[in-house]
């Protein structure tokens, strides 16, 4: 039986993989298509949670580790019940960064007790995607794009170990199935091309199957 919901799309990687730049092109191509797509980013600075979280990331604040974990987590949590709605209705949701980021980028400070496992826990029960498309470029690529180094984990030793906790997740961990790899060093047609290619495969899969979202 053919599925009418929506998909659950994630794009995640370092800093100016050009997560942004794809989504958009993503979201564009699919309303050419006729499909109805939301569009949404984590963190989402425009709630009160989001302020919180934009203030620390520019360095205006200072919160605790496992304070500021809990708020990118629970701006996650602000939004799971519209995710859900909107696939369940047929809308298809687009999402830049999600949980494997809120993972990844808090274990890769090194604070001991901090780690992938007790990370990824308060993220349970969160709307699991469809498909995560990874954009995988190197720290010193991504380095020389527009605007790095304003932001609170935007150094060089941050993104190395971020990537390397990526692989990490990707390898040893339970989101690894639903992690497509994309070269992300390309120009933007060519990674354009190639996630294009990665969703219908992914899509298929929801399509013929009927699955529900997880
Ligand atoms: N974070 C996030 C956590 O710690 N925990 C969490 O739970 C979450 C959700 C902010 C920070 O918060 C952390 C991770 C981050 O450090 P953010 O607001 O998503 O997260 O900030 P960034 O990821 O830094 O977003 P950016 O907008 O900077 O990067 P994008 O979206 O990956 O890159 P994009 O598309 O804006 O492109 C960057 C530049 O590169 C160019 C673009 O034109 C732009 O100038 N570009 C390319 N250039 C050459 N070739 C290509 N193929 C290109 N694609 C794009
Ligand atoms: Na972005």
């Amino acid at each position: 039986m053919a599925s009418k919901r929506g998909k659950l799309i994630v794009f995640e990687g370092l800093d100016r993989s050009g997560k942004s730049t794809q989504c958009e092109r993503l979201v564009t191509h699919l309303r050419h298509q006729g499909q109805k797509v939301e569009h949404m980013r984590f963190p989402d600075r425009t709630t009160p949670i989001g302020k919180m979280i934009s203030n620390y990331l520019s360095g205006q604040t200072q919160q605790e580790d496992h304070v500021i974990h809990l708020l990118f987590t629970a701006n996650r949590w602000e939004l799971a019940k519209a995710i859900e709605s909107f696939v369940k209705e047929g809308t298809t949701v687009v999402v830049d960064r999600y949980y494997y980021s809120g993972c990844v980028y808090t274990a890769a400070k090194g604070v001991s007790g901090l780690g992938l496992d007790w990370c990824r826990q308060p993220e349970v029960g969160l709307p699991r995607p469809d498909v995560c498309i990874f954009l995988d470029i190197a720290a010193e690529e991504a380095a020389k794009r527009g605007g790095y180094g304003e932001e609170r984990y935007e150094r060089k030793e941050m993104q190395d170990r971020v990537r390397e906790l990526f692989g990490e997740l990707r390898e040893h961990h339970d989101e690894r199935e639903d992690i497509v790899v994309i070269d992300a060093g390309r120009g933007v047609e060519d990674v354009e091309e190639a996630i294009q290619k990665a969703a219908v495969k992914a899509w298929d899969v929801v399509e013929q199957s009927g699955l529900p979202l997880r």
